[in-house]
């Protein structure tokens, strides 16, 4: 007695079911790689990231727009940061600029928390040793209110266990002392003043 022609079918439809889940089960094991911010992503080959500032609604001048763009070619080179920034008032020309904990923007900056600082050390300049993952220093703005600057920094990372990814950008309407001013307030967040404008850093390309 052969099989009735639902059942030939039957049988046809589990091999078909069976080879798909074999093919999806390979090609997940075959991705590998970590798993910052609940995305797949290889270990290997650059990445690249961005966030979009927006004016801080308290304090940020009304004209203020902005980007940085991340690059980074491997876990092991530093982090490349282009920083486009157009529409500061020309008051103050120094500006603190550091990654924030977190990644909230609402009701306004004050919400992305401290310096990201996973080690719980005391904040610093760039160029130190001993510094928070998102102390990037200072930018200086032009006599028409811009900044336009690529730097690159060897600690904050698009890899890794300290990814910056999701976290927030801040830009202050003061200068950063570095950690050199000698009261509590260096050392925590090197007191440059209130929070013009703000961003969450993102993904920019599939990885
Ligand atoms: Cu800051
Ligand atoms: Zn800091």
């Amino acid at each position: 007695m052969g099989f009735s022609r639902l059942e030939t079918a039957l049988v046809g439809v589990t091999a078909i079911l069976g080879i798909t889940l074999i093919i999806v089960v390979a090609v997940w094991a075959s991705e590998g790689g970590d798993s910052d911010g609940g995305v797949s992503l290889s270990s290997s080959g650059e990445r690249t990231a961005h966030c979009m500032l927006i004016k801080d609604p308290l304090n940020g001048p009304d004209n203020l727009t902005g980007t940085v763009m991340f690059t980074q070619s491997s876990a092991e080179t530093d982090l490349s940061i282009t920083v486009d920034i157009s529409g500061l008032d020309t008051t103050s020309t120094t500006h603190g600029f550091h990654v924030h904990q977190l990644g909230k923007l609402s009701p306004d900056c004050r919400s992305c928390g401290g310096h990201y600082n996973p080690k719980s050390v005391n904040h610093a300049g760039p160029t130190d040793d001993v510094r928070h993952v998102g102390d990037f220093g200072n930018l200086e703005q032009t006599s028409s209110g811009n900044i336009s600057k690529t730097f690159t920094d060897p600690v904050a990372s698009l890899y890794g266990e300290y990814s910056i990814i999701g976290r927030a950008i801040v830009l202050h309407a003061g200068a950063d002392d570095l950690g050199q001013g000698g009261n509590a307030g260096s050392l925590a967040s090197g007191n440059a003043g209130p929070r013009l404008a703000c961003c969450v850093i993102g993904w920019a390309t599939s990885t």
